[in-house]
């Protein structure tokens, strides 16, 4: 492992975070977004997908599912962007301003972080594969399935200007880059306006990385 000096809130201290992504990939992205909002140094690595890195021994060690991203932390190692973010929540975000210590606030954002990993991954996650990525197959049974995980986000938002709680968490830092990135699945925020303030208004969150492209 790398390591290297790191500054985190005036605190110089040896860096050891290492984040194991793919540029274009949102799961990659909402890890990349909330370490930037917690202002922690980390080294990014490539694993190139469209050669097929993931599928090597070396990186199956580290990702049983041979997937990015994977997050090294000191001696952890940790996969799947969901679980990424709520260990970095518990052991950097002391106030417990993203990941809320009480019970059902926690299902309140884990509610939205599980729809992610399930409607919109399988909506704009795989309709963005086909059409953006041309991962052979029919785009648009994934298409229709996004479109109605879009409906579902635009009755929400119309209501809350966070996903989850009054305040952003780890659930708008985690649906959010599939939704920005819809146009690249064929899909449209023309006529979700709630959504669409909603993603400028967690785009607008200090500190929040650019979002990735494809093409
Ligand atoms: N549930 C996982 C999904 C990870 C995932 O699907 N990663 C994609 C890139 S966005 C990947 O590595 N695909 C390569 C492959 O499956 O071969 C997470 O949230 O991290």
């Amino acid at each position: 492992m790398l390591w290297a000096i790191g500054q985190f809130y005036g605190t110089t201290f040896i860096m050891t975070i290492t984040l194991y992504g793919f540029p274009a990939s949102a799961n990659t992205h909402r890890v990349r977004a909330f370490l930037s909002i917690l202002g922690l140094p980390f080294e990014e690595r490539l694993v190139n997908l469209v050669t097929g890195e993931q599928r090597l021994p070396e990186f199956l060690k580290l990702s049983p599912a041979g997937q990015v991203p994977i997050l090294m932390d000191e001696s952890a190692t940790v996969f799947d962007s969901h679980a990424i973010l709520i260990y970095l929540a518990e052991k950097y975000d002391a106030k417990g301003t993203w990941w809320p210590k009480a019970a059902i606030a926690r299902a309140e954002v884990l509610s939205w972080m599980f729809f992610d990993a399930n409607e919109l991954h399988n909506g704009i996650g795989w309709s963005r594969n086909h059409v953006a990525f041309r991962v052979p197959g029919d785009p648009v049974p994934f298409q229709q399935r996004g479109r109605s995980a879009l409906k579902t986000l635009e009755a929400r938002l119309g209501a809350h200007p966070w996903l989850a709680l009054d305040q952003p968490t780890l659930a708008d830092v985690t649906c959010v880059p599939l939704v920005a990135l819809c146009h690249e699945a064929g899909l449209s925020l023309e006529h979700l306006p709630a959504v669409r303030g909603w993603v400028e208004r967690v785009q607008g969150v200090p500190r929040f990385p650019t979002m990735p492209s494809y093409g």
